[in-house]
């Protein structure tokens, strides 16, 4: 078979690439190694940027996005004693859409049936072959039978364990990683979230966050040591420790009930550079991982998508390579951004073992001269609203 892309991976970013380009009329097919209800059951990211928005809205698909996800103007930062609201609408322009990871990529799954994108789940060993070339071609196994795809381009949308980024030479990659001696333990439930809007906070205990996917259903987190494991936090024992960490004030608010689902995610910050090597471009969780705390991973992945989508329209629309050419260098621009905010909200919201009482005194200074300053308020707004691409 052949086609212009082939793209790896059928999570937020290859459905987003995989509509742009087809609306574009450029000939694409999407691999994916699970089944749609296996991609659909994880449970991730909860909060849009407007840069995601707007690929939503850029592909018509944004109607139940509008309906059902929650704009919220705000969040909270906490430090076990009092709230302090960050503003994002008032200080920075702009505000954010509480619509799940799910949602959007049921939306983007659905809309690919309807309008005859072509994704293969269950495909099996998919390998890739001479990216370094401009006749790369990609094999894979469906129900027993082995096929070759033969393209100009590759996606590699695989996410961090996928193995576009491992096809680039070690003398030509160069990985940036920190791995966090902790990870979230994220409870999901169909409850009234606490809030109106998201709570940061940080307790001597620990972090936590309160988040939600509708006014029906709360989301909460609370950092765990890396060797917990969920069946050490039966939901009452989570339920406890959430109330704890988040505060009588908003603990009176909390509602408890019995996990749709526990699981507990590891905390890293990474960045793989080059984002492209021959006829191969890493986008999304393939090319970096951020620490959830900035709620930046998804958008960064939308954010790659928007650049690699309008550089290959470029390419096969009006023959120009400038874009794909500067694509890499491009997307990490933004990616480092993000994950220099991503690794310093992290650093000012969670305890680190080594950091002893000094450290937890610092974090609480920060956090008291973000509440007096209108300046410091700004820049966390700034980042967590996205910065423009
Ligand atoms: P994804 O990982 O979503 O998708 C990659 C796809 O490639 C997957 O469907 C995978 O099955 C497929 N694939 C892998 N190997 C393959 C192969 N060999 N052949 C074919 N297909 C293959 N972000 C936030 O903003 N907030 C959060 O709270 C948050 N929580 C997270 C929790 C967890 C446990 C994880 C892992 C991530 C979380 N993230 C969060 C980040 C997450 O939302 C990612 O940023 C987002 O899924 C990125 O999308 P993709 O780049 O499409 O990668
Ligand atoms: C979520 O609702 O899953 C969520 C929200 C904000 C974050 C991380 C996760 O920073």
């Amino acid at each position: 078979m052949k086609t212009d892309v082939v793209i790896i991976g059928a999570g937020p970013a290859g459905l987003m690439l995989g509509h742009l380009l087809h609306q574009a009329g450029i000939g694409i097919v999407i691999l994916e190694r699970k089944s749609a209800a296996h991609v659909l059951s994880r449970i991730r990211a909860g909060v849009l940027e407007q840069v995601t928005v707007d690929l939503i809205d850029q592909l018509g698909l944004g109607d139940r996005m509008h309906k059902e996800g929650l704009p919220h103007d705000g969040f909270f930062l906490a430090d076990g004693a009092r709230l302090i609201h960050i503003n994002m609408t008032e200080l920075a322009g702009h505000n954010v859409m509480i619509y799940g990871q799910t949602e959007v990529t049921r939306d983007l799954m659905d809309a690919c049936d309807a309008r005859g994108v072509d994704v293969i789940y269950e495909a099996e060993d998919v390998s890739l072959h001479d990216v370094n070339s401009d006749t790369p071609s990609v094999t894979y196994r469906k129900n027993g039978v082995e096929h070759r795809l033969n393209a100009r381009f590759i996606a590699g949308c695989d996410g961090f364990h996928g193995p576009s980024r491992q096809v680039i030479p070690a003398s030509v990659g160069k990985a940036y990683e920190r791995v966090y001696p902790f990870g979230w333990l994220g409870i999901l439930a169909d409850v009234p979230p606490c809030h109106e809007e998201l709570i940061y906070a940080n307790h001597a205990n620990g972090f936590a966050l309160a988040s939600m996917r509708s006014k029906t259903r709360a989301r909460y987190y609370i950092q765990v040591p890396l060797t917990e494991r969920v069946e050490d936090w039966p939901d009452d024992r989570l339920w406890d420790e959430l109330a704890l960490r988040l505060g009588p004030e908003t603990a009176e608010h909390m509602t408890r009930g019995p996990a749709l689902e526990k699981s507990i995610a590891p905390l890293r910050s990474f960045v793989f550079e080059p984002m492209r090597y021959g006829s191969l471009f890493l986008a999304g969780d393939s090319a970096h991982i951020v620490p959830p705390t900035g709620a930046k991973g998804l958008n960064l992945a939308s954010s790659d998508v928007a650049y690699l989508s309008k550089a290959l329209i470029q390419f096969f629309k009006k023959g120009l390579s400038e874009g794909i050419d500067t694509y890499s260098q491009t997307a990490l621009a933004r990616v480092w951004k993000s994950e220099r905010f991503s690794w310093t909200l992290t650093t000012l919201m969670h305890r680190f073992p080594n950091e002893g009482e000094f450290g937890r005194r610092v974090q609480i200074a920060e956090l008291d001269y973000i509440a007096g300053s209108r300046a410091a308020q700004t820049t966390i707004a700034e980042n967590y609203i996205g910065l423009p691409l």
